[in-house]
């Protein structure tokens, strides 16, 4: 089965980490279409436990639309909006587990216990894996355990049976009668990928898969077998790029294809996610010169993979949940009240509009004189320097773009009558330009 990917043109996914459907809705109508961002990915919809913190939406315990982020009317409003915009709509979507602790009432109302959801699920349609203490996962390099045990406790659902399959399938086409465009499969490697297959074979259409399987050296269950599924969301990649941008190759990150990874058009990949910043597998915003920036307009430039660019708040502690109550805002080039808005940054928002002009074109003219400076281009649409160094880079860059005045995407774009609001460069008539790239920082030209 081919499943709708997001493609080549207009693909960058903002991940709205904990804002609300209304917000959501606004942010579509306010800038996200307009600036050409291809999808929002949003918070699992599913009703949930209760609690202040982010990750109650990680414990389902009803699959009616009621969550932190707002009720069904909100969702759909949200999804109307943000199609309204040219936005599609990725679900967070949670097929391997209900909630982990004991008992409880959910946010819209619905009581529980760890394997007791009335009307939805019983003891039975759990496993109960009986492998470990507490049926716990405690060994990676157990297929059983990975899939049949509970992930943090959290109750694993029976992907194997007929009546949980068709129940997740009966809860993904009510999103997707909803107008969603794909699905975000939370904890995948936790679900066998034919248990996955099954399910999405249930659907009444072919949305977006990106499924997060975290790759684990010498684990048995790994991201290649879930390809035939939809994206995989590629893990080596977020490392790769922490480690070029900290301890300073760069230059290694030109051929991202055949390597082991999967393959750059089954690849979904970040620099950051919700979990990865609040641990150290990736860069995050405090990491430092300016890595997470310098990461996140590579992974932008280069053609490898689906990227997602992930849209937080700050927090002191890791467990806190998003600032007023989900409502995101946004200051006209970055965050306001705690929401970091980092896709409104100039050099984020520019970088989409050079991957929407770079399109389906190959890398070109690759230039690294040393391992922390790559230059390269997408075909003769697109052309981008980036600078890992504490000097100034300053070269005449050959390219294949056609000859003329280009605005810089990272320090601004076309000004609406014929300027620009950044920096400005001339390409010559034989391909060159010359340009001093400040320390840390980057130049990215596209016509
Ligand atoms: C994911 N992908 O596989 C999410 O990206 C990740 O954010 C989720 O963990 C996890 N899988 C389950 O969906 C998050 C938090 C956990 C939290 C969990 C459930 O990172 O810390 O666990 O959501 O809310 C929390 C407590 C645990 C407790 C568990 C069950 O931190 O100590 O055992 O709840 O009660
Ligand atoms: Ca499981």
């Amino acid at each position: 089965v081919t499943r709708r990917a997001p493609g080549t043109a207009k693909n960058v996914i903002i991940q709205m980490f904990g804002w609300n459907w209304d917000s959501i809705a606004a942010e579509c109508s306010n800038f996200i279409g307009a600036e050409g961002y291809g999808f929002v990915q949003v918070s699992p919809p599913a009703e949930h436990i209760q609690g202040s913190q982010w990750w109650t939406d990680y414990q389902p315990v009803s699959y009616t639309l009621t969550s932190k982020r707002g009720n069904r009317e909100q969702f759909q409003n949200m999804v109307t909006a943000c199609h309204n915009a040219g936005v599609g709509v990725i679900a967070d979507t949670i097929w391997n587990h209900m909630a982990g602790i004991d008992s409880g009432t959910g946010v819209a109302g619905s009581s529980f216990t760890h394997y007791v959801y009335p009307g939805i699920y019983q003891y039975q349609d759990f496993h109960h894996c009986g492998l470990t203490s507490g049926d716990d996962i405690s060994d990676y390099t157990s297929r059983a355990q990975v899939q049949t045990c509970e992930l943090v406790n959290l109750a694993d659902l029976a992907t194997d049976t007929e009546y949980v399959r068709g129940r997740l399938a009966q809860y993904g086409n009510d999103l997707l009668s909803l107008g969603v465009d794909g699905f975000r499969l939370d904890a995948s490697k936790h679900i066998a990928a034919g248990d996955i297959a099954n399910i999405i074979g249930r659907l009444s259409s072919t949305p977006y898969i990106t499924q997060e399987v975290i790759f684990g050296s010498g684990e048995p269950v790994t991201p290649n077998e879930y390809t035939g599924n939809g994206d995989v969301q590629e893990f080596r990649y977020t490392s790769a790029i922490k480690d070029a941008f900290l301890n300073g190759n760069i230059a290694a990150l030109q051929n991202l294809d055949n390597q082991g990874w999967v393959s750059g058009t089954s690849a979904n990949v970040f620099v950051a996610n919700h979990d990865t910043e609040r641990g150290d597998s990736s860069l995050n915003i405090n990491s430092p010169s300016n890595s997470y920036i310098l990461g996140t307009i590579f992974s932008l430039a280069h053609p490898y993979g689906t990227p997602t660019i992930l849209s937080g708040f700050t927090f002191t502690s890791s467990d806190d949940g998003a600032p007023n109550d989900g409502a995101g805002t946004c200051s006209t080039t970055g965050g306001s009240g705690g929401w970091r808005c980092e896709h409104r940054y100039v050099a984020f928002s520019g970088m989409v509009r050079f991957r929407n002009a770079a399109g389906s074109n190959a890398l070109a003219n690759w230039y690294s004189p040393s391992q922390d400076r790559i230059a390269f281009g997408r075909g003769s649409a697109a052309f981008v320097a980036i600078n890992n160094n504490d000097g100034a880079w300053s070269y005449t860059f050959q390219t294949a773009l056609p000859a003329g005045s280009y605005c810089d995407a990272i320090t601004g774009k076309p000004d609406g009558s014929g300027g620009c609001t950044g920096a400005v460069y001339t390409v010559s008539s034989s391909g060159t330009f010359t340009a001093s790239v400040s320390p840390r920082s980057a130049v990215a030209l596209y016509k």
